[in-house]
């Protein structure tokens, strides 16, 4: 038999269903873990194609991340542990939404336009999350894979940026790590050790001071596969940071009513999580890619540290750093339309910002374009880059005995156990809390210090159902709408209402629905000035179901 007649043998058991048309999305494919199986086992074949033409290991993830537990999807993960390039996208299109008897067709046709010899080997990597469905969808992906004829390495229950991190540590020769869980626990918990050693040499009485305090963190896990993988890394962090999880996957849903997503839109905390006032607290999301910090002060109000906050932490930290070491590198933080605009104000006085479309893909491409790229979407999803030059820089003088200047060979010490805590493939809710935790201990702060680096405006996200979300579409880092006719003049009559304000609409590339935000200066302005922009989306882009009302 050929090979081309087992794929389509193969296929027979992950029929598509006729006439249904998926789109890859902000992150890949992601609906109804019903609608996925002849999915998956496409993009197990579309993985053996990109690790042919790459002539490299390919990563193929099965999670829905933070969408509701009967959801799931999948995305493909390149060389270098990066999303997979847009180009590819395309063709994941074409197999995806070929009818079952055009596939071999549709498979021929990437072979051929990307002229990929069929000869060359194949190694494809699978994670999947904690999901019901997840174990019967990455065989699925398995099937498509070995039905092509490659390899299958399959991680089981991994988080989304341990699965990145194997892919990236396999295509280095191991330069970046190891690919295997414990070469991920001791990379990571290695330099975060490294980290907070510096804290005794160089802040010793604040370091006694805050013994007890400082290493105890609060994690809500999301009922998730971070919780899972956070419990494993626990002994390598040498009680180096003390973690209470909760939400830890033994009773409570995946996602329901905790993790990031949940506490960033609703700005509460999660169930399931005993907080005390002044305790440092962070969620990850379903898949562990995302994290957002919060805590209760003295009056009982929650404050939220997300995505932006921890930029603006890890940014300034490395600006600091970067002028004790005395090296001349450009340390930039990209950020997306759902930035607060506070965080922007500050930032823009101390460092380079930079713009960019929602969406991992396009935030990780535009940081790779400075020294040190700090990217963090507001939801909590966000990592650093290091350019080759800044890693050789910054290691070479961390390796340099010849310092005398103390301040400026620990500066340069810490620069490279950054390098180390961080994981550059991908935004990785583990490897980020390490960071935060590091710089936090180092430089001697509380989370209301923390905190009170700037002031959020108050801000709002809101979903409307619309017919087709397509007719929408946008410009300009997707802050201003191009269609339907007249919406954008809507938005921005709302917009002049309020003092401060900022509102803009979007579809969204991971749920069929259009999403709003809206800014203000107080938080009633900001719910009215949602709650217009709402009625506008309805109005004029198609609304289904009953009119937006007010939230409250
Ligand atoms: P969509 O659904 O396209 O808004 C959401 C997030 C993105 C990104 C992706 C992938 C918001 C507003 N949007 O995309 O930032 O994280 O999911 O998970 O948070
Ligand atoms: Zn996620």
């Amino acid at each position: 038999m050929t090979q081309f007649e087992k794929v389509f043998r193969n296929s027979a058991l992950h029929p598509k269903p006729v006439g249904l048309v998926l789109q890859y999305g902000t992150a890949g494919f992601r609906t109804n873990a019903k609608e996925l199986d002849h999915i998956m086992f496409r993009m197990g074949l579309l993985a053996v194609l990109r690790s042919k033409k790459t002539k490299a290991t390919i990563g193929v993830m099965v999670t829905a991340s933070h969408n509701p537990e009967e959801d799931n999807g999948v995305k493909l993960v390149d060389p270098m542990g990066e999303m997979v390039t847009p180009s590819w996208e395309e063709y994941s299109m074409q197999l995806a939404n070929a009818e079952q008897d055009v596939l071999l067709t549709a498979l021929k046709d990437v072979i051929e336009k990307e002229a990929i010899s069929m000869d060359q080997d194949a190694n494809i990597f699978i994670g999947k999350d904690t999901r019901p469905s997840s174990e019967k969808l990455s065989q699925a992906v398995s099937d498509g894979v070995m039905s092509l004829g490659g390899h299958v390495h399959d991680y089981g229950v991994v988080t989304t940026p341990q699965l990145h991190f194997m892919v990236r540590c396999q295509n280095t020769q191991g330069c970046y790590g190891s690919p295997t869980m414990e070469g991920y626990y001791r990379k990571l918990s290695q330099a975060f050790v490294q980290l907070t050693k510096h804290v005794r040499q160089s802040t010793f009485h604040q370091w006694v001071h805050r013994l007890t305090s400082s290493k105890h963190l609060l994690v809500d896990g999301a009922n998730g596969v971070g919780a899972l993988r956070l419990r494993d890394m626990e002994r390598f962090l040498q009680n180096q940071l003390q973690i209470s999880l909760f939400n830890d996957c033994r009773e409570g849903k995946l996602n329901f009513q905790c993790g990031a997503d949940y506490v960033k839109v609703q700005q509460k905390p999660p169930q399931g999580v005993e907080m005390s006032v002044g305790e440092r607290c962070c969620s990850f999301d379903g898949d562990a890619d995302r994290i957002v910090y919060y805590y209760k002060d003295s009056d009982g109000c929650f404050h939220l540290q997300d995505g932006d906050k921890i930029a603006t932490l890890i940014g300034t930290f490395l600006k600091d750093m970067l002028t004790q070491a005395g090296l001349d590198l450009q340390v930039a933080v990209v950020q997306t339309a759902y930035a607060n605009g506070s965080s922007t104000r500050y930032l823009e006085d101390v460092l380079k910002v930079s713009w960019c479309t929602t969406g991992v893909k396009h935030l990780h491409h535009a940081a790779q374009e400075f020294d040190i790229g700090v990217y963090f979407e507001a939801n909590g999803h966000g990592t650093v880059l290091f350019s080759n030059a800044a890693v050789h820089k910054i290691e070479k003088l961390a390796q340099d005995s010849s310092i005398k200047n103390e301040k400026k060979r620990t500066a340069a010490q810490l620069l490279h156990s950054t390098i180390n805590v961080i994981n550059q493939a991908v935004g990785d809710a583990i490897s980020d809390m390490l960071l935060v935790e590091g710089v936090l201990a180092v430089q001697g702060l509380s989370v209301q210090q923390w905190d009170a680096i700037y002031s959020d405006l108050p801000n709002r996200q809101r979903k409307i159902k619309v017919a087709d979300r397509r007719v929408i579409t946008t410009t300009d880092a997707e802050r201003r709408v191009v269609t339907p006719p007249g919406l954008q003049e809507a938005v921005d009559m709302l917009v002049k209402k309020y003092p401060q304000s900022r509102a803009f609409v979007r579809p969204s590339g991971t749920e069929d629905i259009i999403r709003v935000y809206a800014e203000a200066d107080t938080q009633e302005n900001t719910d009215a000035l949602a709650q217009e922009v709402c009625l506008a989306v309805y109005r004029l882009a198609g609304g289904v179901g009953e009119e937006p009302k007010p939230l409250h």
